[in-house]
């Protein structure tokens, strides 16, 4: 979860990128080449409807449920939905969510985001009718490494530093018991394996994590930061672990949950809608001054490069530029950047409530 780089600045990047490029037809948050006339308008959990929400996880669980593509390429995958993860824990991220929810599993709305500044623990977003489910149920000792197995080293001081599997603030730690994924089997993970390891869906609700970085004053941070340089660093953390990206995932996955993970993070239903909220942000911080931000991007486009090489010196890098070509794997494709900068405009078609 706390890596940077490219694979998570692009997660920043991603999140927007959760569009398409591909076009069917009818309702869309992307568009061909029509201008962007009724965007589709993308709300927080909170704001939608019931039958909205239950729309959502019915689609979510039919990607579930539906073959994968890529599974001749990771052994893992047995789903549409693992495609993304396997795509994730192979490299970048989730360039066709939208288009699977739309077209494969007929979902018709806005893609959902989550507010973390308001009343995390308690969320509705935990609901079991309504959501995704609650925490896990409590573990004391998660074991050593959990989250790290079969991961890098780099993984494993992650979740060390983190997450000491004796944190007095976790909650949780083990399978989640109830809502909607309660039964779901994740098919691969956690770590850096696209091998088949399905495992029941962990949460570890984190409380303190939470208190530590999302709030309205780390957002206010966040929309005050004057290039996109020091947007994505403060999104991401001048120091490891210490940010309003990590927070989310921390905050959910704690010590052992899927979401800490920054590997198969994605098994985790609520991936998309934290990311949703960072996709958010960026857009928010990009029309208080469209004019210089629509084309302003920045930041390393290796891991752990600089400025986020908590590990020692930064590995050689370049940083990214609008014509950086992103690699969204075998259901992307590589796109430029410079078509991703703008939810009304290139080949998106969304707005935010
Ligand atoms: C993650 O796994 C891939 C594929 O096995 C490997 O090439 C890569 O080096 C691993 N990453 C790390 C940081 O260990
Ligand atoms: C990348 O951009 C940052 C911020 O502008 C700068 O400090 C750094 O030197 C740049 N790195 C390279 C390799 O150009
Ligand atoms: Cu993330």
């Amino acid at each position: 979860m706390f890596g940077n780089s490219l694979l998570l600045s692009a997660l920043v990047v991603f999140g927007s990128a959760t569009g398409t490029f591909a076009i069917p037809t009818g309702s869309a948050e992307y568009k061909a080449d029509s201008p962007c006339t009724e965007p589709v308008v993308r709300k927080e959990w909170r704001a939608m409807a019931p039958e909205q929400q239950q729309s959502y996880i019915d689609a979510v669980k039919c990607m579930q449920s539906t073959s994968g593509k890529t599974a001749e390429l990771y052994a893992g995958v047995r789903s549409l939905y693992d495609d993304f993860q396997a795509l994730h824990i192979s490299q970048t991220d989730n360039i066709h969510w939208v288009r699977e929810l739309k077209t494969a599993c007929k979902y018709a709305g806005g893609i959902p985001y989550w507010n973390t500044n308001a009343a995390f623990i308690g969320s509705p977003i935990f609901d079991a009718t309504h959501g995704f489910g609650g925490n896990g149920g409590y573990v004391r000792d998660t074991g050593p490494d959990r989250l790290a197995s079969s991961s890098s080293s780099a993984a494993s001081k992650l979740s060390h530093i983190a997450m000491a599997s004796d944190d007095p603030s976790a909650t949780g730690g083990g399978c989640v018991t109830d809502g909607p994924f309660a039964d779901y089997q994740v098919s691969m993970g956690p770590g850096n394996s696209t091998a088949y390891s399905p495992h029941c869906l962990a949460r570890d609700i984190n409380p303190s994590f939470v208190r530590q970085m999302l709030g309205r004053a780390e957002s206010a941070q966040v929309l005050a930061q004057p290039d996109f340089w020091h947007f994505t660093r403060r999104i991401e953390g001048a120091t490891l672990g210490n940010s309003c990206h990590s927070a989310g995932h921390g905050g959910v996955g704690g010590r052992a949950g899927e979401m800490s993970n920054p590997y198969s993070s994605p098994g985790e239903p609520i991936f998309y809608l934290h990311h949703g909220v960072l996709d958010k942000l960026w857009n928010e911080w990009q029309r208080k001054d469209w004019h210089a931000r629509k084309a302003d991007i920045g930041g390393p486009d290796t891991q752990f490069a600089y400025p986020y090489n908590y590990f020692g010196a930064s590995p050689a890098y370049k940083n990214v530029t609008l014509d950086f070509e992103m690699n969204l794997g075998e259901i992307g494709g590589m796109k430029k950047i410079n078509q991703a900068m703008d939810t009304v405009g290139g080949e998106f078609c969304y707005t935010y409530e």
